[in-house]
């Protein structure tokens, strides 16, 4: 995703215990017993639809094999991203439909689908990774401020993106304080509408706020978790800033809302609406 040697780095998650991998009908893995991160490539084609959804499928079927069945994170990543495919059909709304079909048939109910990341890249065709753990339990957490993205109407596309605007992670289903919270991207929507459009300080305030919204007790009350949590609780931070020149404002205001102990990284890439400026992802551990 780095488009300058300077912003390149590499996300590493590392484990104790001892690591298998593998491939998987195209797909690459690695687990340890507890979590498995799949991760695969999709070429670029004229049309996503079906080698997503084939992609998504290899990656699905491998979690039920392997028994890795809670899945509680992806991303996805798309060369451009806003741009049309072979039939006119916008590449990320392409993409939509596939991951739409792929959760279909293995029977993924709204409140089972994870948090996401959609969001432009540098590289070729469509990159993607998932997280997922053989015990762990998983709420699927909305943003009572924003619709969720499964039901946005259908002037966003032939099939809604199918994510949720958080999962909260835990041993047990009855530990509602110490679990973690991998918060999804998030960007300028309130209802399912952008909003500031060309205006990069206020959809970057406005994503702050809805990820300030989303982890606080206020919102995760209807999940009855309590973890009394503020945006200085987030790390392993993505910034991703559609363009270059937005970078030094958007930098500055997140430093001033963000722990400064907290790891950030600052991408410049395309963001899955054409009127979104900046996406922001993180965990709360
Ligand atoms: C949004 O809220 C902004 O398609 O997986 C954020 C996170 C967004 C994930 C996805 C899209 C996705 O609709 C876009």
């Amino acid at each position: 995703m780095a488009a300058v040697d300077t912003e390149a780095f590499a996300e590493i998650w590392t484990t104790t215990g001892p690591v298998e991998t593998g491939e998987h009908h195209g797909v690459f893995y690695a687990h340890d017993g507890e979590y498995l991160l799949v991760a695969g490539r999709i070429a670029p084609t004229g049309r996503y639809t079906e080698d997503t959804r084939a992609a998504y499928v290899a990656a699905l079927d491998l979690m039920d094999t392997l028994g890795y069945k809670n899945c509680f994170r992806m991303w996805n990543f798309l060369n451009d991203i806003n741009g049309d495919n072979a039939e006119g059909l916008e590449i990320y709304r392409d993409f939509c439909k596939g991951r739409a079909e792929a959760f279909e048939l293995f029977h993924f109910g709204d409140a089972e689908v994870p948090s996401a990341t959609g969001i432009g890249s540098q590289g070729g065709g469509i990159a993607f990774y998932f997280l997922a753990s053989r015990s762990a339990a998983l709420t699927s957490v909305e943003n009572s401020k924003q619709m969720a993205a499964y039901h946005y109407p259908r002037q966003y596309g032939p099939r809604p993106p199918k994510f949720a605007r958080a999962t909260y992670l835990s041993s047990t289903h009855t530990d509602r304080r110490s679990g973690q919270i991998y918060v999804a991207g998030t960007a300028s929507i309130r209802g399912h509408e952008t909003l500031h459009e060309g205006d990069i300080a206020a959809q970057v305030e406005l994503s702050l706020d809805n990820i300030e919204h989303l982890i606080s007790d206020e919102n995760l009350a209807d999940y009855e978790i309590t973890r009394g949590n503020s945006l200085l609780d987030l790390d392993n931070i993505k910034v991703y800033v559609r363009h270059r020149s937005d970078i030094p404002t958007v930098r500055a205001m997140c430093e001033e809302r963000f722990s400064p102990n907290a790891r950030v990284q600052y991408l410049n890439v395309d963001v899955c609406r054409a009127d979104l400026l900046v996406e922001i992802e993180g965990i709360v551990a």
